[in-house]
């Protein structure tokens, strides 16, 4: 007989799963566990100096709190071990090591990493057991079987069966307040003078200071500065600064939730992305506290609901279509988009002053709000016809809540429209009127906003109708640019030549 193999199991948890109700850690309570710092995780694209500080730090915060509780924690810290790279690496180390038998992981949040995995038992000769995540509040097949037959995906439809599924902002099987989205009551500009709260930030601790000095020795050479990292790198900070927000923003955030203001990177923003995306807050418990303000009378409905929305519908969304049409889903190129990502996108230095603030914030504090990153780098992105798989990379490196299940289709498809309309019914283009109307960059810029053309015009204002005139043939039969072509047609021929001219001229110098 066979001698029989002794079940040793080990459950691999990745550096955006720090949740203490993981699947993973809850099928096997008396698992021992391995977490590690890898070369190839993090140099995979140029993070942001901060999203590495903040990953790292948040890791060992969350290996730390593991071993309390009397888990049997392997961690490896970044450069510990030489010949270790990836994941497969360092579990096949600890087969080596202790004999393990039996690998449990939740589910990779990113497809290049599932794909690496599902090879893993040939490869190591283990048991691999891949577990839902079940942090998300749809799962894959909910989201398959509402995408099922259907010709458009739109947000608006699956948030609401999500609200039905969630109970989340519901009076029996209507809507709260009889309307779903009060998105039209999200658009205010801040009037003059007007001073955001201060908002809660933590200064590094030992841990993210030792994390530091390796981000600065190995990464030093990547996007951004370290000096002002003050994100929450545990849970208890993270709820910390939501309930703070909750007490201090979320009554205005309804209304600001568009605006932008120089030298405010933050306004009335929740700043809740990256402690989500890597597990220190649960996005059903921060959907519920935000309900609950708004049945205690603390906040009103168009707060209440915009937050819900972005949680509940965009981001389950944007995460079901991803693993719907991943693996080929970032190589389309809808308007053949293949121009060079200009330098001002790492350095700050141009003379707009609206993308000056949103890439001045985005390398101070790997941080710029949704319309910043919408209306401000991705509309200049998709006006300048700059090649999607380099601003792709860019949104990857930058944004300390960027991973690629949420970053690409947000950038590929809501920013870029370079899937030809499967995230968004049209492009989110605007030129500078729009930026006008939401902020208060144009008073300060170098550009004139009211000028539609020539040297001292704004850049938006004729690459908005560059962008329309080349793309004519794509976008000229789509039912919601119908207004924009009519105002076109009724363009006289000076201006239409004007706006052409002065966008070839600022392309050609585009570098
Ligand atoms: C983003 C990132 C970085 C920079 N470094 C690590 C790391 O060293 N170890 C780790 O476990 N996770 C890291 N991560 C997050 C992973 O890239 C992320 O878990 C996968 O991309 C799956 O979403």
């Amino acid at each position: 007989m066979p001698e029989k193999m002794t079940d040793k199991p080990l459950i691999l948890i990745l550096g955006d799963q720090l949740s203490p109700h993981l699947s993973s850690l809850a099928a096997a309570p008396d698992a021992p566990v391995l977490m590690a710092e890898l070369p190839d995780e993090a140099s995979y694209v140029r993070h942001h100096q901060q999203k590495i500080t903040l990953i790292f730090s948040a890791m060992r915060h969350f290996a730390n709190a593991l071993d309390a509780q009397g888990r049997k924690v392997t961690y490896i810290h970044y450069g510990s071990e030489a010949r270790l790279n990836s994941f497969a690496d360092a579990v096949k180390m600890m087969i080596e090591r202790e004999n393990i038998t039996r690998l449990i992981v939740t589910e990779p949040a990113e497809w290049r990493l599932m794909h690496d995995m599902q090879n893993w038992s040939d490869r190591l000769g283990i048991a691999v057991e891949i577990l839902p995540d079940s942090r998300f509040l749809a799962d894959h097949d909910m989201f398959e079987k509402w995408a099922d037959g259907k010709k458009q995906l739109r947000m608006e439809f699956f948030y609401r069966e999500m609200r039905r599924k969630t109970g989340l902002l519901m009076n029996g099987d209507e809507p709260l307040g009889g309307q779903w989205n009060y998105d039209a009551d999200n658009r205010k500009k801040l009037p003059k003078g007007h001073v955001p709260p201060p908002r809660l930030h933590f200064a590094p601790d030992a841990v993210t200071q030792n994390v530091m000095h390796i981000v600065a020795q190995h990464f030093g050479n990547h996007v951004g500065t370290l000096d002002k990292f003050a994100w929450p790198v545990t849970a208890a900070q993270a709820e910390e600064q939501f309930d703070h927000w909750l007490d201090f923003c979320l009554p205005q955030f309804g209304d600001y939730q568009d605006a932008m203001k120089t030298d405010e990177a933050f306004l009335y923003h929740g700043l809740v992305g990256a402690a989500i995306n890597i597990g220190l807050l649960d996005p059903l418990k921060v959907c519920q506290a935000v309900e609950a303000r708004y049945h205690s009378g603390q906040a009103p409905l168009n707060a209440v609901e915009g937050f819900i929305r972005q949680i509940l519908g965009w981001r389950e969304f944007i995460r079901g279509l991803y693993w719907l049409k991943m693996p080929d889903y970032g190589y389309s190129n809808y308007f053949d988009h293949h121009r060079a990502l200009p330098d001002f996108y790492y350095s700050g230095d141009t003379d707009m002053a609206c993308m000056r603030a949103a890439i001045g914030a985005t390398r101070d504090y790997a941080y710029a709000h949704h319309i910043q990153r919408l209306m401000v780098t991705g509309n200049f992105a998709l006006l300048a016809g700059i090649a999607p798989e380099a601003v792709n990379r860019w949104y990857l490196e930058v944004y300390a809540d960027a991973f690629e299940w949420v970053q690409l289709p947000n950038t590929h498809g809501m920013a870029l429209f370079a899937d030809g309309g499967i995230v968004g019914s049209k492009p989110y283009s605007a030129s500078g009127a729009y930026i006008n109307r939401m902020s208060d960059h144009c008073g300060d810029c170098a550009y004139k906003v009211k000028e539609p053309h020539g040297d001292t015009a704004c850049p938006f204002n004729y690459l908005y109708w560059d962008f329309m005139i080349r793309h004519r043939d794509k976008l000229g039969g789509n039912p919601r640019m119908g207004m924009v072509y009519r105002n076109l047609d009724k363009m006289p021929d000076e201006k239409r030549s004007g706006v052409v001219a002065s966008a070839a001229k600022f392309l050609e110098k585009l570098k």
